[in-house]
């Protein structure tokens, strides 16, 4: 691991179509209100739910409510079992689930298992609606490898507004080739899970959902960064190395993640799991939707800061709204070396062989300029048309072909996929394992293997849409049933 074979600027610059950084910050206004910053980090609660027949069952309560983030003012919210976000659901491969979500919102919601393989009764889409007042409760087997997934509303045109007010948790998945492999894994110890995000903030301390124009164009940004609910929070720890498990759970903001003091760190995982071998990086982009798992040494004793450069989706014309603290690390005196990293991490098969069809999903805008609608292959989103029908067992080549001038990160439902090609090249180490949302920069054609295996429903659709929650509410999404 000595040389850096990570996404480096100029090759991300390059991926996004030349990305204009000289081009002036986006203004903002600064909030009326101080963000709460410097407090001690919190993660959300792990929730192991408890055993029922053989069945590991979680009870998740969606209700409105409020959290501190601004000294003093208690901003209105929506929770899961609690003020803000949701917990972390720990579980096994394999384990048998049951979702217990219940409607406390007064208005109908569903809620997503972003990454899950599931069957499509299961996956929590815009056709699963839960009535105010009524309990939703899936079953369904985790057939995953070990990672870090998540879940957040789904409600048709009202995804934005219900993931903004803090309808979101993680998922962690632990398996036994995970287990054997020497990596920080003790929660609250030496395994850390942060959801990014930012939020903007009126006189008044509230968030309410107010897009306007050009949110609904880039894609609702906010100029306070949060993780976990919290303005740069620092962290004391002991342990020489971390696991982060980072989700980016914004509405609009790609984050360029990086440390104030350039250090290398390692990323372990994408979206679906282990990557083949840790790959070392200064900096790493993450897209709305997307998860990472991070080693970070501390064994130096210095502090670190981790930084994020924010930029929307039009970042390619407007340049980014600047570099944010998310949170700092400080390592305790008493310091014990870091063990030595692992050379191998999963046995990572190569993409599986296409047997079935290859269907080309075209990303275009309609009308002028900035102006127009987002369309995939020249249409919206109509809730009562399944766009296209997969046969079970097929593995499919999905390529996706990016005419605007906006990046979007796309995600598939159900499956964990390849990607094959970016440009004709082939993906970074980081993009090369288990993925389920992929950015797509302007101009950018995409390639990914994706096989759909043993769930079929001739009836309910899966979505594959821009995770822009934005533009994902403006219609940016399709839907296919495996048959
Ligand atoms: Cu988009």
């Amino acid at each position: 691991m000595t040389h850096l074979p990570s996404v480096t600027r100029r090759k991300i610059l390059a991926g996004l179509g030349g990305l204009a950084l000289a081009a002036p910050a986006l203004l903002r206004p600064r909030p009326a209100l101080a963000a709460l910053s410097g407090r001690p980090f919190v993660q959300p609660a792990l929730d192991a739910g408890r055993m029922e027949a053989g069945r590991r069952v979680f009870d998740l309560a969606v209700a409105t409510g409020g959290h501190e983030f601004l000294d003093g003012i208690e901003t209105a919210t929506i929770g899961i079992n609690t003020g803000f976000l949701g917990p972390i659901l720990s579980a096994r491969a394999g384990d048998a689930l049951r979702m217990n979500v219940a409607n406390g919102l007064g208005e109908p919601m569903t809620l997503h298992w972003h990454g899950l393989h599931l069957p499509a009764a299961a996956d929590g889409g815009p056709h699963q609606e839960v009535a105010p007042g009524a309990t939703w409760s899936p079953e369904f087997d985790l057939r995953q490898k070990a990672g870090t997934f998540w879940f957040h509303g789904h409600q048709h045109r009202k995804t934005a507004e219900h993931v903004w007010a803090g309808m979101a948790g993680v998922i962690r998945v632990s398996d036994e080739e995970e287990a054997a492999l020497p990596l920080p894994r003790t929660h609250g110890e030496d395994d850390f899970t942060l959801v990014l995000q930012d939020r903007r903030f009126d006189a008044a301390g509230q968030m309410p959902y107010d897009a306007n124009m050009h949110d609904r164009m880039a894609g609702m940004q906010g100029d306070v960064m949060l993780v976990n609910g919290l303005a740069a929070p620092v962290l004391d720890t002991a342990a020489p190395r971390l696991r982060l498990r980072i989700l980016n759970g914004a509405n609009g903001s790609f984050y360029r993640l990086h440390f104030a003091d350039a250090r290398a760190f390692y990323q372990i995982a994408s979206d679906g799991g282990l990557l083949a071998a840790p790959v070392a990086m200064r900096e790493t982009v993450l897209s709305p939707g997307e998860r990472g798992e991070y080693l970070l040494d501390l064994a130096d004793g210095a502090v670190a800061q981790l930084r994020a450069e924010a930029f929307g989706a039009e970042a390619a014309m407007m340049g980014s709204a600047g570099i944010r603290e998310v949170m700092t690390f400080r390592p305790d005196a008493a310091r014990t070396p870091a063990p030595a990293l692992p050379e191998r991490l999963a046995d990572l098969a190569p993409p599986p062989a296409p047997t079935g069809a290859t269907r080309t999903f075209t990303l275009s805008m309609s009308g002028m300029g900035m102006m127009g609608d987002f369309l995939i292959n020249g249409g919206q989103y109509d809730h009562d048309r399944i766009d296209f029908s997969v046969p079970l067992g097929a593995t499919e080549t999905w390529i996706w072909d990016n005419t605007t001038p906006m990046i979007h990160p796309i995600h598939i439902h159900d499956v964990q996929f390849r990607i094959i090609g970016r440009n004709g090249q082939p993906p970074a180490p980081q993009e090369a394992g288990l993925k389920d949302t992929v950015l797509i920069g302007p101009g950018e054609k995409v390639a990914l293997q994706v096989r759909f295996d043993d769930y079929a429903d001739a009836v309910l659709p899966y979505m594959y849409h821009c995770h822009i929650l934005e533009h994902e509410d403006a219609g940016m999404m399709g839907q296919f049933t495996v048959v």
